[in-house]
């Protein structure tokens, strides 16, 4: 027994790191979210395009993308900037042909690149052919949209179906007056919402979806997904019903959040489409053995988000976007707010699927912006640390700040929608939608236009590309190392474990066998000392292997476990000696 014991514990471990080491493709990656329209122009019309993404895959590469996120690239008026698809066969022309795309696929599996489509099935632009043939009662179209009756009201005025309202605000429902009906939009007038409770719309956009998995790319992001279904109107006695007031202090009726959402948002039905559109991802994975993988974007509860990975031994999502270093934390937020949001999202997730985390979108404040532009690093620092896949928003790896948009220049309809040139700003995307910045040239390099579709942010001239590639010491020299880190065993497969070590420090450990590495933030804007030895087997000598771009350490500087004076805003990446 007592040999024995030693050589089974031996095989055990041995077919435990098989299963470990064996991971996809996706499993590990590092993706980024280019907005199309702003990250490089090829033909001067002051719009980002798809040759521009094609020219610059040698960027993604050295950078150490593995994957591509595209924001829609589909035909559109462009009335939400592509979140509005006229046609889902077709490229937006300012965007380049089909040959384009092919082209940029082409190029990008040379580099080993893979690309995935930024996907929006809750509702098509009311430009769209299905729409306008619906619109017009068209038999086979007749039933693609919610459409609905409204009633009169005790004036004789015409009134939409209920209270639902618009997340652009105002009344969710429009009065068409060729059907003498209402449609339903949760976005935008120009957004109808497409009635997944029509089973030929289920089939055609499950077509879409293999047509384009069928071309090579290798996934989608499935947009809004927790939006596509409304309450069943068959089980409110044939109306859809209103939904209750929240009462939240300083809301009117035409504010999206003076309701309570529990009849447009996180519906069942949603969860068994997500496994169906798995179903049509995983038969192509199998035809040609290249995972495709479904990702799904959903600003919803954590439990409901969770849900997305599917229940049981049964997959949905392969990545559920993990929203939760963009919406549980803030300027205010501490060590302590970091690590509760980090192990939330690690709690709840079904333990053998990966996590992912994103600190970033086209939607939402840049970290430089929303935080501090001190604390970059310090959030590549987790986005690439932490276990499981990583999410970058183009710009955040040389920290981009929000560009101002005046009102004059604005184009976001959420900001639009406003009509209030002062307040508009609180709403707008635009700021984080501005020119990727690759040089301190002429428009930052994105563009020989005279005109770019949104102004260049201010302080280009030093937060460039360029600039940074030439730095000894840069945030993108900081991604770059951490891309390469992220490779090693203790990061693709070890285990963690964190600590707040005071109200403003912030550190794990990622460790596989005896290798074994501290990553130690500094949120505050004071000096710290802080005690590394408080993590099981971290002590003696650490060296540092990244520092933050404001630090004054350097690769393979020497740390004591326990007395490390960690400056404002300092963030490390230390490795245990043995
Ligand atoms: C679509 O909606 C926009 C915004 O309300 C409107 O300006 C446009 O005329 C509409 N187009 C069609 C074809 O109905
Ligand atoms: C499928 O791809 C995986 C990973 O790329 C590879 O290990 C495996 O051998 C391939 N299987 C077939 C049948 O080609
Ligand atoms: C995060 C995200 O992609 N949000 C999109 C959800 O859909 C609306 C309407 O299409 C877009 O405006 C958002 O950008
Ligand atoms: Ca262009
Ligand atoms: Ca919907």
């Amino acid at each position: 027994m007592l040999i024995i014991l030693p050589v089974l514990l031996a095989a055990v471990e041995a077919r435990f790191e098989n299963v470990h080491l064996k991971q996809d493709w996706w499993e590990n990656s590092v993706f980024y979210q280019i907005y199309v329209r702003s990250f490089m122009d090829s033909d001067g019309d002051g719009i980002g395009d798809i040759n521009g993404i094609t020219s610059r895959l040698d960027y993604l590469k050295d950078l150490g993308v593995d994957a591509a996120l595209l924001s829609p690239i589909f035909r559109s008026p462009n009335h939400d900037f592509g979140y509005d698809v006229s046609d889902y066969y077709t490229i937006h022309h300012e965007y380049g042909t089909m040959e384009d795309f092919d082209l940029l696929l082409k190029k990008a599996n040379e580099l080993n690149i893979k690309i995935i489509l930024d996907f929006v099935p809750n509702h098509t632009s009311n430009e769209s052919e299905w729409f306008i043939k619906s619109s017009n009662k068209d038999e086979y179209y007749s039933d693609w949209y919610v459409w609905e009756n409204g009633h009169l009201d005790a004036q004789g005025k015409r009134r939409p179906p209920n209270n639902w309202i618009s997340v652009f605000s105002k009344s969710a429902w429009q009065y068409s007056p060729s059907r003498d009906q209402y449609y339903l939009h949760q976005f935008g007038v120009a957004q109808p919402d497409l009635n997944f409770r029509n089973p030929v719309v289920v089939e055609e956009i499950k077509n879409i979806m293999k047509y384009w998995l069928e071309k090579g790319i290798a996934g989608m992001r499935i947009n809004a997904v927790n939006y596509i279904f409304e309450a069943d109107k068959d089980l409110y006695g044939g109306r859809y019903p209103d939904e209750p007031i929240t009462g939240k202090p300083g809301l009117g009726p035409d504010d999206y959040n003076f309701l309570n959402h529990i009849y447009t948002k996180d519906q069942d039905e949603t969860y068994d489409l997500s496994s169906q559109f798995r179903d049509v991802f995983d038969a192509i994975t199998l035809r040609d053995n290249l995972t495709r993988v479904l990702m799904t974007e959903a600003y919803t509860g954590i439990k409901n988000a969770v849900r997305y990975y599917g229940e049981g031994v049964y997959s949905d999502s392969h990545i559920p976007l993990n929203l939760a270093l963009i919406e549980d934390l803030n300027k205010e937020s501490d060590a302590r707010d970091i690590k509760y949001a980090v192990d939330r999202w690690l709690t709840y997730k079904p333990l053998r699927k990966p996590a992912n985390w994103v600190t970033g979108a086209h939607d939402k404040s840049r970290v430089a912006s929303r935080f501090r532009p001190k604390l970059v690093d310090a959030f590549n620092m987790l986005v690439l640390l932490l276990p499981g896949i990583a999410i970058t928003y183009m710009g955040e790896e040389i920290g981009m700040v929000n560009g101002f948009v005046p009102w004059t220049k604005t184009t976001d309809p959420l900001a639009c929608n406003t009509d209030d040139p002062v307040n508009f700003i609180e709403v707008s995307r635009d700021p984080f939608r501005t020119p990727f910045q690759w040089s301190n040239g002429k428009n930052a390099g994105f563009s020989n236009a005279e005109k770019t579709w949104l102004p260049i942010a201010d302080g280009f001239e030093h937060t460039n590309v360029e600039k940074q590639r030439s730095a000894v010491r840069s945030h993108y020299q900081v991604y770059r190392g951490l891309t390469a880190l992220r490779t090693r065993p203790a990061f693709r497969l070890g285990r963690y474990e964190s600590l707040a070590l005071n109200n403003d420090v912030f550190a794990f450990k990622r460790w596989y066998k005896d290798d074994a590495y501290i990553v130690v933030m500094n949120f505050g804007n004071s000096y710290q000392v802080v005690n590394l030895t408080a993590f099981d087997l971290i002590f003696g000598q650490l060296e540092v292997e990244i520092s933050s771009v404001h630090s004054s350490r350097s690769f393979s500087d020497d740390i004591l476990a326990n007395f490390l004076d960690l400056a404002a805003e300092e963030a490390l990446v230390l490795r245990m000696q043995v």
